[in-house]
């Protein structure tokens, strides 16, 4: 409301200026005076140039010191395609601009009235209207041909061999799973659900689900080079997956799967030296605006190698068995064997 308020004042202060400005010149009319000043003009037309000059300055800084045109790298294969294509919008669209905006300014100080001769005046120019309308025409042809072309990769089917992992947005909190060894992840009724033992609602009569991993927490933990295909949903209200060092987004719809597919370029340590930042972690932000908890939904996703990942799987437990310990108890640790020096025990 206030912000119509000040739009409406500053609407109105255009508007008294403007009749100031018409009253004065008015009164000169009726009193016989010269309206046209040349030495006013003149001080006009080169104020242009300097607003120009101070236009593009301030133009550089804001990219210096506020906000960088360019995000930092992409960590994704499809990011890079992204990046690529915002790269080539910026720079057709930015020397469009500049060129543009000196024309305007250079045409204000050029063609300012002199009083010498009587402007140049024209209805219509077809080769202009087919000059300005062609030109744009194919340069947006252009981008729309990449970004379709990128579309339809990003879209389409996960290649085979990748990774699959579930993510489900709640209110507020991701909950990320993984399938276990047998490589696929068991099938889920809303139903089901309960946050004591079933946060997902796993179906326990689907023998695939018993080795199914959850990370309540909604950590990410992909492989670089291995292509990750995310099964996204949500438990209540409408979500969003956020993965802006990938370039990726999607939607999390209660009752609907959505899926992204993209593969990880660099390991987190190699991002961290790349930013030199030794604390950066990638990181999984909700996107759509949920209710009051909606900033707190931050995750953490880790790169790491195949190695790395398979020592992480390893300690992991399934959430069947962690919530059925007494069906499947977990394996005791191992305890260390007393020092006895009087004997030997050969295993034949
Ligand atoms: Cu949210």
């Amino acid at each position: 409301m206030s912000g119509l308020l000040l739009v409406l004042l500053v609407a109105l202060i255009f508007v008294v200026l403007y009749q100031v400005a018409r009253s004065s010149e008015m009164i000169a009319s009726i009193q016989g005076e010269e309206i046209f000043d040349k030495k006013r003009n003149k001080i006009l037309a080169y104020s242009m140039l300097v607003v120009y000059a101070a236009f593009m300055i301030g133009i550089y800084c804001c990219h210096l010191y506020m906000m960088p045109l360019m995000a930092p790298e992409a960590a994704s294969d499809h990011g890079q395609s992204y990046d690529f294509m915002f790269k080539i919008t910026i720079y057709v669209t930015g020397a469009i601009f500049l060129l543009t905006q000196f024309l305007l300014f250079w045409f204000a100080f050029k063609y300012q009235r002199t009083g010498d001769k009587a402007p140049f005046h024209f209805v219509h120019s077809t080769k202009l209207e087919l000059v300005w309308t062609t030109i744009p025409a194919i340069a947006m042809a252009v981008l729309v041909a990449i970004g379709l072309k990128s579309w339809f990769t990003m879209t389409d089917m996960a290649p085979k061999g990748a990774m699959q992992i579930e993510m489900v947005g709640k209110q507020f909190n991701w909950i990320s799973r993984y399938p276990g060894p047998d490589g696929v992840l068991g099938k889920r009724y809303f139903t089901n659900i309960n946050d004591k033992d079933n946060i997902l609602g796993l179906d326990w009569k689907d023998q695939k689900n018993m080795d199914d991993i959850i990370v309540p927490n909604g950590e990410l933990r992909l492989v670089k080079g291995k292509p990750v295909e995310l099964i996204i949903g949500s438990r209540d209200v409408i979500h969003d997956v956020g993965l802006s060092h990938f370039r990726m987004k999607m939607d999390a719809v209660p009752g609907i799967t959505t899926r992204i597919w993209f593969t990880p370029i660099f390991t987190t340590r190699e991002m961290q030296e790349k930013t030199g930042n030794p604390n950066f972690v990638y990181e999984v932000s909700c996107d759509q605006m949920c209710g009051k908890g909606h900033y707190s939904m931050r995750a953490v996703v880790i790169v790491e190698t195949q190695a790395e990942h398979n020592i992480w799987l390893k300690k992991q437990q399934s959430y069947y068995a962690q919530n059925h310990p007494e069906v499947n108890p977990p394996a005791a640790e191992p305890t260390p064997a007393p020092k006895d020096t009087t004997k030997q025990i050969t295993m034949k």
